[in-house]
């Protein structure tokens, strides 16, 4: 639930001391979608179009790292008259994962249960989010703790990749597997429902790069979460330019070097 007679602006715990956040309150919800956007703007305005037309009750926070192509200005227009809304700027690129960590902060702060992950660049195609919650629901009495979008099970496919991306994600997901013991097909993937109770219980640090997503499963996993894949269908940005450059993709390599050091660890009791 949001707090009542919040003022809008004030800087909450977490917010950088120079960010900025949503300037309207936020309305009472459940799922609040989190995107995270660095140079989105050719695509920014009709992803919040398409999520917040999947439901009534789906609200959506995007996180945008101060896109120096003006994506916040795309949001604030929309914003301007749709409450379900929320912008929330950082000063700086800090990071794809830094930027998720704090939208799911500011998501179960502000009452929210569940945060759905996904990217700003139509890769990700919000019709499939009602899937992604349904498969949160209890299965004998356990609910899931994340819900993921995925390209490895059977019905899910990427399409539009070259064949350099195909190589590099098999690498990444037998890695994650095999050697980071993630019992996942698809640990890369960064669309997925995630229950923001399990979250805050997980506390600690995680990898701030595009690393994150293999690392929250690997909390989730070692805390005893359920994890589990939705197919889904991949498609390759059109429009826009990828923000995964080398610096990113050697971060992530020595970030999954980390997990599986991590993974060979005794888990906190
Ligand atoms: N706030 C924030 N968002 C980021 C940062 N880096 C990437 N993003 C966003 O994270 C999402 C995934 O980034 P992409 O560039 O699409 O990376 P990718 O999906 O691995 O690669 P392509 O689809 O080939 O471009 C997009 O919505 C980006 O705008 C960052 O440093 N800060
Ligand atoms: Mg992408």
């Amino acid at each position: 639930m949001a707090p009542e007679g919040e003022a809008p602006g004030t800087p909450e715990p977490g917010d950088g001391p120079d960010d900025l956040r949503s300037a309207s309150a936020w309305p009472p919800g459940r799922v609040v979608v989190v995107t995270a956007t660095y140079r989105e703007r050719a695509t920014i305005a009709a992803l919040c179009r398409h999520v917040l037309a999947v439901d009534p009750a789906l609200q959506l926070l995007v996180v945008d790292d101060d896109s120096p192509d003006g994506t916040a200005d795309a949001v604030r227009e929309i914003a301007r008259d749709q409450p379900r809304l929320h912008l929330h700027v950082r000063r700086g690129r800090r990071g794809l994962g830094s930027a998720i960590v704090e939208g799911f902060r500011a998501a179960h702060r502000h009452g929210f249960h569940v945060a759905v992950n996904m990217d700003a660049d139509g890769s990700h195609d919000p019709d499939d989010i009602p899937r992604l919650l349904a498969a949160l629901e209890p299965v004998g009495g356990v609910p899931a703790a994340v819900a993921l979008g995925s390209r490895r099970v059977p019905g899910g496919r990427t399409v539009g990749w070259p064949l350099s991306r195909h190589v590099a994600s098999a690498l990444v997901n037998w890695f994650t597997r095999w050697v980071v013991w993630l019992p996942v097909h698809d640990a890369s993937t960064g669309f997925r429902a995630v229950r923001l109770e399990t979250f805050a219980a997980l506390g600690g640090a995680f990898e701030p790069g595009y690393a994150f997503q293999e690392d929250l499963l690997l909390h989730i996993h070692r805390a005893g979460g359920r994890i589990v894949e939705v197919p889904i269908t991949f498609t390759n940005r059109t429009e826009g330019q990828s923000k995964a450059g080398l610096r990113q993709s050697l971060e992530g390599i020595a970030a999954l070097l980390r997990m599986a050091v991590r993974a060979r660890m005794p888990s906190r009791p």
